[in-house]
């Protein structure tokens, strides 16, 4: 199966980010027999949709991809890119713009949630149709990604399917890829962990292990004796078996039921656990240069460029475009 995803260079990657979709990609590109060829893309023309600190744009960049790298992406199995080396993409964009309605635009949620915080802006309500053009330039048929971008890839269906009607068999339909983890709560208890909130909201894969223990103490959990478990507790005891074992969570959640749960051993026991996922990720990173990106970003484009290029000429052939 054909592999795309990509991640936003607009800050520190979290550990929603990763368990909902960066570790999988690692896993993807795993596949028995090579199975899956994978693409993955540090996506900087979304990063730009919002207000963004131009000067800290170029590292914020190379970091994105330095965190793909360290979450396990080998770039001899699979292609790491920079999307706007590929100005295909943004091609493709302007053309599958012109099938997509105001109203299917409208119902994305992830516009609503973003224009809460930030100004209404044509980038940002045009942002699926980019991501549709990043998925189907490389002709993907599975997405990698936490639940809050499937309303995205379901778009990219629609679109797929109504290229294909109104200009002939051209692309398949990709669908999401989801882990466990899809949907990893903020530590503050409400809503998805996300890098735009307060930074003791989340785990950025680069925090320290005492900055770990802070923030997973003063994470939000229920008093643990009424008979409902709240949300926040779930997501916690949930991301425990993510990094100790299904079983060792379980053993907790049992625990929680029976009333008898103590979060000051919960907690520290999460913090470690976490502290131990992360080393081998701060270390693997630490070893990535600035170089050895630039150089990763240049080798990925020359690979995929041809197959971008190839890909609009038979759209623009396809809608009459070519003369
Ligand atoms: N909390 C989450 N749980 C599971 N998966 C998540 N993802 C994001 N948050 C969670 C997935 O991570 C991938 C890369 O995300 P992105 O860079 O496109 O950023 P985003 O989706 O806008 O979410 P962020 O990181 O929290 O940023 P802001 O604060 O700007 O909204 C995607 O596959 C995403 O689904």
């Amino acid at each position: 199966m054909k592999i795309f995803s990509g991640i936003q260079p607009s800050g520190v990657v979290h550990l929603g980010n990763y368990l909902g979709a960066m570790k999988n990609w690692a896993n993807l590109q795993n596949s028995p027999a090579g199975e899956n060829e994978a693409i993955f893309c540090v996506v900087d023309y979304h990063a730009i949709t919002v207000d963004y600190p131009k000067d800290e744009m170029p590292q914020r960049i190379i970091n994105a991809a330095k965190d793909i790298l360290a979450s396990g992406v080998d770039p001899n199995k699979s292609t790491l890119f920079l999307q706007s080396d590929i100005p295909e993409h943004t091609e493709l964009a302007w053309l599958l713009n012109t099938i997509t309605t105001m109203g299917e635009l409208s119902r994305m949620t992830q516009y609503k949630d973003k224009t809460a915080k930030h100004e209404e802006r044509a980038g940002l309500f045009d942002y699926p149709v980019l991501m549709a053009a990043d998925i189907m330039i490389y002709k993907a048929e599975g997405v990698p990604v936490g639940e809050d971008q499937v309303q995205h890839v379901e778009l990219t269906r629609d679109l797929v399917r109504r290229f294909n009607s109104k200009f002939g068999d051209t692309f398949p339909e990709p669908k999401p890829l989801l882990t466990e983890a899809k949907r990893v709560m903020s530590l503050s208890g409400s809503g998805k962990m996300s890098k735009s909130d307060s930074p003791s909201t989340y785990i950025a894969m680069t925090d320290e292990p005492d900055v770990i223990r802070k923030k997973i103490s003063s994470a939000v959990t229920d008093d643990g004796q009424s008979d409902d478990i709240s949300q926040s507790t779930i997501n916690l005891i949930n991301l425990y078996g993510e990094f100790a074992g299904q079983g060792e969570a379980d053993k907790f959640m049992e625990q929680r039921k029976a009333k008898t749960i103590k979060y000051s051993e919960f907690k520290p026991a999460l913090a470690e656990a976490i502290i131990n996922e992360l080393e081998p990720f701060q270390k693997r990173r630490a070893g990535v240069t600035d170089e050895e990106v630039k150089k990763i970003f240049t080798d990925g484009a020359a690979k995929l460029r041809p197959i971008a290029q190839e890909t609009l000429k038979e759209v623009k052939e396809k809608m009459g475009l070519i003369i």
